[in-house]
């Protein structure tokens, strides 16, 4: 079946042992709108995120993706319905043009290098010793944060899932990088439901809607302009 996107967050409440992490967490993201997440760290945003690919479930209310509560669907549709780029990148002990194409089996040279350019990460990939071939992760060349985050970002980019996931997905490589990636990222987000989680209020200032979580609870949400009317906490991060 396709996937559209629509995600349901209804009265969530999670747990990891005894420590609440969420509570009565409700998120109305129909298909193809942008939800961002800002919050100290520890505040819960990878949690949320996490319920999406059912990583956990909630001990109470239900995540539901396209009215169907996560629990019943086949877990290899959901998973491959959501595109996430993770806070800590995992790569495996391949080459790169393999890690980049994973989730993609069919992805052409050309369409991998295209990603990589995208994410700016073609030119690194380059300087390596063996280009796309070099071997990279545990048993290969060691990779800065960044060049890491930039390989994820090719990854997204070549798989069309309905839903996406930017969990800090920019917060290790510089301004000026960031700032061209960005571009990359609008058109990877667009048309897809998508969640960012970011600590600059220019990678959320666009999205329909942004969410405020302390300590496992939405204390604000609105958009940009709503937000700063508000006075509130957003405002504060906007004036830093
Ligand atoms: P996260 O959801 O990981 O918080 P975050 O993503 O907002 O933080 P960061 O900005 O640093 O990425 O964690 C929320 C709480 O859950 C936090 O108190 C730690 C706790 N926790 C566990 O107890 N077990 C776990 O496996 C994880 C991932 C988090
Ligand atoms: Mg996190």
């Amino acid at each position: 079946d396709k996937v559209r996107g629509d995600v349901l967050f209804d009265n969530v409440t999670f747990k990891y042992e005894d420590n609440v992490v969420l509570q009565d967490i409700d998120i109305d993201a129909p298909a193809g709108k942008k939800v961002a997440i800002m919050g100290a760290t520890g505040a819960g945003k990878t949690s949320i995120v996490n319920l999406i690919c059912r990583f956990y479930d909630p001990q109470k209310g239900r995540v539901l993706v396209d009215n169907v509560d996560v629990r019943d669907w086949d877990l290899k549709t959901l998973r491959r319905s959501v595109s996430v780029v993770m806070q800590e990148t995992f790569l495996f002990s391949d080459t790169i043009a393999n890690n980049i194409a994973y989730g993609k089996d069919d992805a052409s040279m050309d369409e991998i290098i295209a990603a990589a350019k995208a994410a700016c990460a073609h030119d690194f990939i380059m300087e390596m010793p063996e280009g796309y071939d070099t071997v990279v992760g545990e048993r290969g060349v060691g990779l800065s944060g960044g060049q890491k985050q930039r390989i994820a970002i090719a990854r997204a980019l070549l798989v069309s899932a309905p839903i996406l996931i930017l969990d800090d997905a920019t917060s290790s490589v510089d301004m000026e990088t960031e700032h061209k990636i960005q571009q990359a990222l609008k058109r990877l987000m667009a048309g897809r439901t998508t969640f960012i989680i970011a600590h600059r209020i220019s990678a959320v200032k666009d999205a329909d809607e942004i969410i405020i979580l302390e300590n496992g609870r939405i204390v604000e949400r609105g958009t940009h302009d709503q937000l700063l009317k508000l006075r509130g906490v957003y405002y504060d991060i906007f004036r830093d």
